[in-house]
């Protein structure tokens, strides 16, 4: 619509035509207001009931709540209109009427439960709060992207319908492809290794993952979105070092673009950049500072993985996000390199909120052999792997990434209780629609 203004664009003196859904229509008596709603905001239609066409008025004030329509008049300086101008208007047309029962109340009065909200998409997201988290995360994920490039990286993407898993077999998504066993990609893992060790040694990916797990908590999908690093000649401190680097632009860009996304969640105040460069904590100094704190019911020991109260403890110690490096080798995938010196320490690292793992990553095992023998230390056959372990022997450069999960980001920048809040339109147990 060509001839369409934004209502934030409408200015006083002008004649203007503004499309968008019916938020409100407060009737007073002799004088009616219809409160239209677009994507830059809301604009006050006036209805004067004695001085304007019968017609025209039984159009605007009888037309349903969310119903979409466009109104043309002339705007004019109003103090008293909730924006400061308001619309006399000329014409109104109902585009597209709503039912007037509608599944849930766009205006937030009356509250409606997360499932019912993820039900009716459309309709949860007329509401300011809920666009200001998907403004935020576009504005997250162009930060992001525009960071990667500073640091000399090429985005790619990879497939995502492909022949073996990466993190684990049990959390595979199975699909039959012409006959043919396959499946949904976990993670871009080998890919992205693939292309590091070609010319284009620096790429990321922002893209897809997909995990069976079986279980149902606040801060796991099915289907996530992962932003991937991988970079040749890289070890794991450049990859924390990135990693940092894009953490921190997101939060940037949020305090210099969205001030108003912000207000409208409520944390124009609270929201701040992480001051302090994040602390990298050896997985050994972990578990002690884990111990010492006394709120687990029984002692860490080298070689355990974290527990959610484990990360829970040591976030509330150290109060930000930090780094845990240096994990056991055992517990980090085949594609980790350990540390030469030391065979049952990794070069393994994840980034933690205080609320949650955000990313994994570490330096890559890039010695043919080595590789090999890492699969089959984790009970992989590496023949299945052939495509990847063969391009080892053709000059693999060391090579180090992460991945960083774009919901747990979201999430935690913006203190969201449940992840199925930073997707669109969540993949879980009980969910696979709309
Ligand atoms: P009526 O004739 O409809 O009984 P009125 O014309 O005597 O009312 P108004 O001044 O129109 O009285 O006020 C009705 C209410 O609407 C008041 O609370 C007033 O503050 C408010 N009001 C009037 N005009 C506007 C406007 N353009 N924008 C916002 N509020 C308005
Ligand atoms: P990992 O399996 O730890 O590592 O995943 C990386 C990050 O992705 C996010 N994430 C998830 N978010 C929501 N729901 C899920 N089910 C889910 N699973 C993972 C988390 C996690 O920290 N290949 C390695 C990364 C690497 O070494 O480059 C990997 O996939 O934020």
């Amino acid at each position: 619509m060509q001839d369409r203004t934004y209502t934030a664009d409408a200015e006083p003196g002008d004649d203007a035509t503004v499309a968008g859904w019916v938020h409100e229509i407060r009737d007073l008596g002799g004088i009616a207001f219809l409160i239209l709603r677009d994507t830059t905001g809301k604009i006050q239609i006036k209805f004067e009931k004695d001085e304007m066409d019968d017609d025209l008025v039984e159009t605007g004030l009888g037309v349903s709540r969310e119903s979409v329509v466009k109104v043309s008049g002339a705007v004019e300086e109003e103090p008293r209109a909730p924006t400061g101008v308001e619309v006399t208007p000329e014409s109104v047309e109902v585009v597209a009427p709503a039912d007037p029962e509608l599944p849930l109340d766009p205006s937030g009065k009356v509250d409606a439960d997360l499932s019912t909200r993820l039900d009716n998409r459309t309709l949860d997201l007329r509401k300011d709060e809920v666009q200001a988290i998907f403004e935020i995360r576009s504005e997250i994920l162009r930060a992001v992207r525009e960071q990667f490039r500073e640091f000399r990286c090429t985005e790619i993407n990879t497939p995502k319908i492909v022949a073996t898993g990466t993190e684990g077999g049990t959390e595979l998504f199975p699909i039959t492809y012409f006959g043919e066993e396959a499946f949904m990609n976990q993670s871009p893992q080998l890919f992205k290794q693939l292309i590091a060790g070609s010319n284009v040694e620096r790429v990321f990916e922002i893209g897809p993952i997909f995990r069976a797990e079986e279980h149902n908590t606040p801060r796991h999908l099915n289907e996530a979105t992962s932003i991937d690093f991988e970079g040749a000649f890289c070890d794991q401190n450049d990859a924390m070092d990135v990693v940092e680097g894009v953490v921190r632009a997101a939060y940037e860009a949020i305090e210099a673009n969205c001030g108003d996304e912000l207000e409208a969640l409520g944390l124009e105040d609270e929201f701040g950049v992480p001051e302090e460069a994040f602390p990298r904590i050896s997985y050994e100094d972990a578990i002690e500072r884990i111990n010492a704190t006394g709120e687990l019911d029984e002692q860490l020991v080298w070689g355990d993985d974290l527990s959610t109260e484990a990360e829970k403890a040591l976030g509330q110690d150290v109060g930000g996000h930090y780094f845990i490096t240096d994990w056991p080798s055992e517990i980090k995938p085949f594609y980790i390199k350990d540390h030469d010196d030391d065979p049952q320490l990794s070069t393994g690292f994840d980034l933690m909120h205080p609320r949650m793992e955000l990313v994994s990553g570490g330096q890559r095992e890039h010695r043919h052999e080595k590789l090999i023998e890492g699969f089959e230390q984790q009970g992989l056959d590496p023949d299945q792997f052939e495509y990847y372990t063969k391009m080892f022997k053709y000059g693999m450069p060391p090579h180090a990434g992460f991945g960083l999960g774009g919901e747990r980001l979201v999430m935690t920048i913006l203190g969201l209780d449940n992840i199925r809040e930073a997707v669109l339109f969540p993949r879980d147990r009980q969910r696979l629609s709309p």
